[in-house]
């Protein structure tokens, strides 16, 4: 642990990167994935539990916890630290993104963004320097700056405005970010799913002088070789001491072919959203567990895992919480899903250590294949 924000690559295997960010409240070893606690609480678990699994850093929502329970009453609270007893780095995104998806009639200007909660229809306005107030009086380590994220597919005048915003809200949000040792702003490479627009994007970015870059704008409805091209274009211009942050993704799949492109962290609500849905991610690949087939099945999800989830609980126990609509499904399924994702960026890290990240990408990907029957 250290006083500053530092990142330091370990290791490397072909565009694969072995890294650890040192920061006051802790340190992450990367490549990192990085649980949802959107509103102060990874859904269906304990913050011990997520520690316990091996996460280094949890993702909290500015926009979520803006509308609730407000960010002055958080500040008020003693930070989101304290108020929801994770005490490691916790990483939070902007806002930008969450008010494109889910609040109701929003307007975006040269100043901000203006929206409608999606929880009790009151309006909000937000410019990118308020966004960092408000990820400050969370207490946030590592902040992101306010951006335009357009869905795709969206057309070439769409994709630029949104990427040419983007960066002058990167200026206004390091300006408003100041000089903070022990934290850091990621600024967001944005250009839709057009390499030319990426590359302006990740050059004015590096210019800035950030200490970590997030990609965003993918995963938004474009197919995967499409994301993983703008990966291909987009890395090799960042600058290699800084962590590359890609937002919202993915599927074990998506993660595994974006660390063999250069990125180091990511977070996605797929692990616990799925585990809520009854689908449980293993070493076999994803199960249902809603289908009927698991009804009389005394096996676990994977007898040779050490989560008790995973190991200790039947699948025809789950299939019945999960068709009887109980919490304890939900609870299990989280928490055997979130147990997949951190022992898989462990796998991820041994392996690039050892230099074999590639032949055991292959070997994971036919675990997936080959099923559990
Ligand atoms: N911008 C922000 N957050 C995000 C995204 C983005 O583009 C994405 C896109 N996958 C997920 N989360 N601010």
């Amino acid at each position: 642990m250290t006083e500053t924000f530092q990142f330091r690559v370990l290791a490397t295997d072909g565009n694969a990167r072995r890294g650890e960010i040192s920061m006051p409240r802790g340190t992450i070893r990367t490549p990192a994935f990085m649980p949802v606690g959107t509103g102060g609480t990874v859904k269906a678990m304990y913050m011990g539990q997520v520690r316990g699994l091996g996460a280094d850093i949890i993702l909290g929502n500015t926009y979520h916890l803006m509308l609730r329970p407000g960010a002055e009453r958080v500040a008020r609270l003693g930070g989101l630290h304290t108020f929801s007893r994770w005490s490691g780095p916790i990483l939070t995104d902007s806002g930008g993104f969450q008010v494109m998806s889910l609040s109701g009639l929003r307007k975006i200007t040269e100043q901000g963004v203006k929206f409608r909660s999606h929880v009790d229809g009151r309006v909000f306005e937000m410019s990118p320097e308020r966004s960092i107030e408000i990820q400050g009086l969370l207490d946030s380590d590592i902040q992101i700056q306010l951006d335009e994220c357009v869905k795709l597919p969206a057309t070439l005048k769409e994709i630029e405005k949104a990427m040419e915003l983007s960066i002058r809200w990167a200026e206004r949000c390091k300006v408003a970010f100041g000089d903070q040792p022990g934290k850091a702003m990621f600024g967001i490479v944005q250009g839709g799913d057009n390499v030319n627009l990426r590359l302006r994007s990740a050059e004015a970015l590096k210019a800035l002088d950030l200490k970590g870059y997030a990609v965003g704008g993918l995963a938004v409805g474009e197919p995967q070789h499409v994301m993983l091209e703008m990966l291909e274009a987009t890395c090799p211009v960042l600058p290699e001491c800084k962590p590359r942050y890609l937002m919202g993704v993915g599927t074990p799949d998506d993660i595994l072919k974006s660390v063999a492109r250069g990125i180091d962290m990511f977070d996605c609500v797929m692990p616990t959203r799925a585990g809520r849905h009854g689908l449980a991610f293993t070493r076999y690949g994803k199960i249902n567990l809603k289908n009927a087939r698991h009804a009389d099945d005394h096996r676990p999800l994977d007898e040779e895992s050490e989560c008790p989830a995973t190991r200790d609980y039947s699948r025809a126990y789950l299939h019945h919480l999960v068709k009887s609509n109980e919490l304890l499904g939900a609870m299990l399924l989280t928490w055997n899903n979130l147990a997949y994702y951190q022992s898989l960026m462990q796998d991820i890290r041994t392996a690039i250590e050892a230099g074999r990240f590639a032949d055991r990408s292959a070997e994971i990907q036919e675990g997936w294949e080959r099923g559990d029957i």
